[in-house]
């Protein structure tokens, strides 16, 4: 057999609502591949539309915790970062880069910080600039339309929009520093939804669309970005890549509205993960 792919997930838990750790572990496991942790804060549930939540900062955990896997011996073909608690846990992160990189990681950043137009609540204003000079160091991006402006000091804008508004968006996100960006939240027209990706080698953009499904739902944008790092890890092109996470991610919206489900707590991603996995391993 060959050998595993195993990854560094850096994230908080959020112990209700599906977002972060408790998607990324299952989502990315069901493919095969070994997901490692490092959580930077504890809650009760994500921040999104609860009050009165529990947080237990990490922070001061997480140089030991790679102190220990470095006596170990312990070293990742990927790191993969979301939601970062503080402007600290961004520049430990960084040096986190630094050192796996060295050892020849692939670095994913979701730059978790807002959606619809808004930084989300918790964040100061200086932390998009921090979680820019993240991306600097990404090979991989994976921003939103509300995070892609943030991260490059540009209002935000509402859809639709035009391809060459996106596709200038791309490369612009790209010549901050990754080889590969996936913008999600892109629409052309009313009825479609989905994600568009560059890739810097080879010049392409692509465009990963699906029927829009009315309503806002928690969790989504780490629903799709961890299936993007399944599949970009177990070697599925970009393009074909992009196409599976949007589709992973409408279908686990689908079930829940269906579902009726309280929007704030996190999509039924569960039931689609035999698929998901199927549709990696079939190429
Ligand atoms: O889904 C992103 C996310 C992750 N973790 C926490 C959050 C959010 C978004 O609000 O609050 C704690």
């Amino acid at each position: 057999m060959k050998r595993q792919i195993r990854i560094a997930a850096i994230h908080d838990i959020s112990c209700f609502g599906k977002c972060s750790l408790t998607v990324a572990l299952p989502i990315i496991s069901t493919t095969g591949i070994e997901v490692s942790v490092i959580p930077t804060a504890v809650l009760s549930t994500h921040t999104g539309g609860f009050t009165g939540y529990t947080y237990r900062d990490l922070t001061e955990d997480i140089l030991p915790v790679i102190s220990h896997w470095d006596s170990i011996g312990i070293n990742f073909d990927a790191v993969y970062t979301g939601f970062l608690g503080s402007y600290e846990q961004i520049e430990i992160v960084s040096d986190i880069f630094d050192h796996y990189k060295e050892q020849g990681a692939f670095i994913v950043v979701d730059p978790v910080m807002g959606d619809n137009g808004n930084l989300y609540k918790i964040f100061s204003d200086d932390f998009p600039e921090g979680m820019k000079k993240l991306c600097q160091k990404a090979d991989m991006i994976i921003p939103n339309i509300t995070e892609a402006l943030l991260l490059l000091n540009e209002p935000f804008q509402e859809g639709p929009y035009t391809e060459k508004y996106i596709n200038e968006l791309l490369e612009k996100l790209a010549s901050i520093g990754p080889k590969q960006v996936v913008l999600t939240g892109i629409y052309f027209d009313k009825d479609k939804l989905g994600a568009a990706s560059y890739d810097k080698a080879t010049n392409t953009i692509s465009y990963a669309l699906s029927d829009r499904i009315e309503g806002y739902y928690h969790g989504t944008g780490d629903v799709f970005a961890s299936a993007l790092v399944a599949a970009i890890l177990n070697g599925v092109p970009l393009k074909r890549t992009t196409q599976i996470a949007v589709d992973f991610t409408v279908g686990s919206i689908y079930r829940t509205k269906e579902a009726k489900t309280d929007i704030r707590f996190g999509v039924n991603f569960e039931v689609g993960l035999p698929e998901l996995a199927g549709s990696i391993h079939k190429i």
